[in-house]
């Protein structure tokens, strides 16, 4: 649709960035806080790019007040982060440790000083090693009511002062990582425990929303999902079937859940033929079905385009996560669809597709099919980055890649989507799970390598100044 005039973006409208604990916290031993699975899994050797690991990460831990005040300087609006499970119950549950409580209470009171909205995640994928160890974390429903203790706790501590929460950080990531490419933990390849372990998380999910909304918590809650809308690569209607399969497996199987507590038909179809169906049992259809969000959070990236692929077709593949252009293999489900170049798009050092039209059309979606705001809560680019020798970062490629992602937004909204923010990922350069620090993503450059070695001496990129002048005119220019 093209618009005479696009509509201005709301006067409230949450102009954020985001981080995770693990990615920029460190201090991984320090005041208590126990062992998570990602303390544990960076050990093992070939796991992450060089080796790399979060015990010290960008030592927001230590350094956090000079973020913010960072943030503050650039307007920022809203700050989203995350509460790393084990600093709150270093054995995922039992009693409390205040001294990481008393952490994030800082954290969040500093914000609130400096007029930053808080956004808090509760799960970002740091899992208490103790729970993983005890009775295999996600695999068991022991964790609905682990998790929601633990959710609860921060309920309380921090009503009133945190409005916007974020449940669960990429359910669909963490369990297909996690179980299914064993590229995260606990590192596991079975589909079969994959789809039970989503389905313990996705009722995890609605009791803690459900949680939320029964002790009458002030704000609002929802999933961070990390949509990539799925594209056919031409009219063949064997491909546009491919595509719509990819949408059904890779995005209905998560979003219908969490909106409508109803798994799609079609990929349940698949997974039923394949016996790797999630056990339901009663009750499950009830709460899932109970549990209302009241945003649904988007992670948007970029797109994937499919083509047909037969029975015999080609499975998973590797994931370029050293930063070499064209070195991520080709990936599919047999007998779904398989993934292939978009000739029209651009592609990022490490392969992802640069496509700000895909997030107008991942609003769209939404829209249309769940009326249902959204918040943005992840998007940005992750490129090498250069500190010139007088301590300048002119990083004029991010900043053409989120101009054109808010000006998509802009598009979206005067196509009738509701936007609540746009947080970027991310605020500070951090780790990148299995890229290490060489894949940086920040409006403030942070000075170290993938040895961890640097001063840690925050620098701020020419997209630090391009967003503050954003934020200044709400969006009004671009
Ligand atoms: C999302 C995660 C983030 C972040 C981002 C960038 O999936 O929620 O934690 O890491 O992706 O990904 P990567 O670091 O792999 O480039």
């Amino acid at each position: 649709m093209e618009h005479q005039k696009l509509t201005e973006f709301p006067q409230d409208f949450l102009w954020g960035s985001a981080s995770a604990a693990y990615q920029v916290e460190g201090a991984w031993q320090e005041d208590g806080k126990g062992e998570s699975v990602w303390d544990r899994f960076v050990r093992i050797p070939g796991k992450t790019f060089k080796g790399t690991n979060g015990d010290l990460a960008v030592d927001h831990y230590h350094r956090f007040k000079e973020d913010i005040a960072l943030m503050k300087e650039q307007g920022l609006k809203a700050y989203r982060f995350s509460v790393a499970w084990t600093r709150i119950f270093p054995n995922g549950r039992g009693e409390i440790n205040q001294a990481g409580l008393a952490f994030y209470e800082e954290l969040i009171d500093e914000l609130i000083e400096n007029g930053i909205e808080p956004m808090l995640t509760l799960y970002h994928w740091d899992l208490p090693q103790a729970l993983q160890d005890e009775y295999a974390g996600w695999e068991s429903r022991q964790i609905i009511e682990d998790f929601t203790n633990y959710a609860e706790t921060l309920f309380n501590a921090f009503r009133g002062k945190v409005h916007y929460w974020i449940s669960l950080n990429e359910q669909n990531i963490f369990t297909s990582l996690g179980y299914l490419l064993a590229a995260h933990p606990p590192g596991v390849t079975d589909p079969k425990r994959m789809y039970q372990v989503n389905h313990i998380a996705n009722l995890a999910n609605a009791a803690v929303i459900n949680k939320f909304h029964e002790l009458g918590m002030p704000g609002k809650i929802g999933p961070s999902f990390a949509y990539t809308p799925n594209y056919p690569i031409n009219s063949d209607p064997k491909n546009i079937l491919a595509a719509e399969n990819a949408e059904d497996l890779m995005a209905h199987y998560w979003m219908d859940v969490y909106m409508w507590g109803k798994y799609p038909i079609a990929a349940m179809k698949f997974l039923e033929e394949r016996g790797w169906a999630p056990e339901m049992v009663e009750g499950d259809a009830e709460l899932l079905e109970s549990a209302k969000p009241d945003f649904l959070g988007i992670n948007y990236y970029q797109t994937a385009t499919n083509a047909f692929n037969p029975l015999d077709g080609v499975g998973a593949g590797k994931m370029n996560t050293t930063g070499k252009k064209g070195s991520s293999e080709e990936t599919g489900v047999p007998g779904m669809y398989k993934k292939v170049d978009n000739p029209f798009v651009e592609r990022t050092n490490w392969d992802w597709e640069i496509d700000p039209e895909g997030l107008r059309i991942a609003l769209r979606r939404i829209t249309s099919r769940y009326r249902m705001p959204v918040l943005i809560t992840e998007n940005g680019l992750g490129e090498y980055d250069e500190l010139t020798e007088d301590k300048k970062i002119h990083d004029e490629y991010r900043i053409a890649y989120l101009s054109s992602h808010v000006k998509a937004i802009k598009e979206a909204i005067s196509d009738g989507a509701e936007v609540l923010g746009y947080c970027t990922w991310s605020y500070t350069d951090l780790l990148s799970w299995l890229n290490g620090y060489q894949k940086r993503y920040g409006f403030v450059y942070v000075d170290q390598d993938e040895t961890q070695a640097g001063s840690l001496d925050r620098y701020k990129k020419d997209s630090y100044y391009w967003y503050q002048q954003v934020i200044k005119e709400n969006g009004s220019t671009i």
